[in-house]
């Protein structure tokens, strides 16, 4: 536990929980830092092979800790997003591994952005996504502008982010932004049936493959099957895929090293 996170290792299986449900897990300077700090190791620990971002309490995460912001020390915003909430969203996205937000409430402002950074997104019933940053006179950032059109089309993204109505679960499944709406209560056995499953997959593949659908928002088709052919050369050269040819052959599960 590091001011406000706790980071809990189980086998192949990181889980990171914003852990300040007083103020619905808002993202102080601490908080990011460690949350930074923690993906980072995880990125380099070839023993982890899937990664869970959940909230502690009734929250996911409200976003910048306002009340933070009144601090005369404060850095200013822009400074602020390049240098704590930039590097996070790189983080997730450079990282091989999978990362599943299991989205147990409200996810507000820079929390909704965190959510949708990551690979996959499951939710709770009474999970929501606000855009709160119009409502304070802020744009959206941490890659919201950038992800919610891809995730969502861009004509429920502007709406979404000009006019600020929060997004219930129930919508955000139908929209595809989640994968899988689910009771409170199971909303972390099934992140983690997901990362079980996701775990047992081959990682360098899975790291390969969250490379080649990330470079396609911004290359084209034929840039986009060259890349695939680069990545498939890479992949077919490992010793994971001869173990998944024999585990094929011999009609048994295969055990991926990730080499
Ligand atoms: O550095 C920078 O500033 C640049 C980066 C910006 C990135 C951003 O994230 S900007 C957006 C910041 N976030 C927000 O504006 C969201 C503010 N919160 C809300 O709009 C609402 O709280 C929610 C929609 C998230 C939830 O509403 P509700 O009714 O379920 O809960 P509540 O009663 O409003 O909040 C419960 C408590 O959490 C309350 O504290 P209290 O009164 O019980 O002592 C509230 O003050 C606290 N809280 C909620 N959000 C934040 C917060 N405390 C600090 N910071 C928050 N963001």
């Amino acid at each position: 536990m590091t001011d406000g996170l706790r980071v809990q290792i189980d086998g192949p299986v990181a889980t990171l929980t914003l852990d300040r449900p007083e103020s619905l897990n808002a993202l102080t300077v601490p908080v990011k830092v460690a949350l930074r700090e923690a993906l980072e190791s995880i990125a380099s620990d070839r023993a982890v092979r899937a990664v869970i971002i959940t909230g502690a309490g009734r929250a996911f995460c409200a976003g910048q800790d306002l009340a933070e912001r009144e601090s005369p020390d404060a850095a200013p915003l822009d400074v602020e997003v390049r240098e704590r909430y930039n590097p996070i969203i790189r983080a997730i996205r450079s990282m091989g591994q999978p990362v599943i937000a299991a989205v147990n409430g409200v996810a507000a402002g820079a929390g909704a952005s965190l959510a949708f950074a990551c690979d996959l997104r499951i939710a709770a019933e009474e999970a929501r996504f606000v855009l709160a940053f119009g409502r304070i006179g802020l744009v959206p950032d941490s890659g919201a502008t950038w992800f919610l059109p891809r995730l969502v089309g861009p004509a429920k993204a502007a709406e979404l982010a000009l006019v600020g109505d929060p997004l219930d679960a129930a919508e955000a499944l139908r929209l595809g932004l989640v994968s899988k709406v689910v009771p409170g209560d199971r909303l972390l056995d099934e992140a983690r049936a997901m990362a079980g499953r996701l775990a047992e997959g081959a990682p360098l593949a899975l790291a390969l493959t969250k490379e080649a659908l990330q470079r396609s928002s911004t290359i084209d088709l034929d840039e986009a099957l060259e890349g695939e052919a680069k990545l498939q050369g890479i992949a077919g050269a490992s010793a994971d895929h001869a173990e998944g040819l024999a585990a094929f052959k011999e009609k048994r599960p295969p055990r991926f090293s990730g080499t």
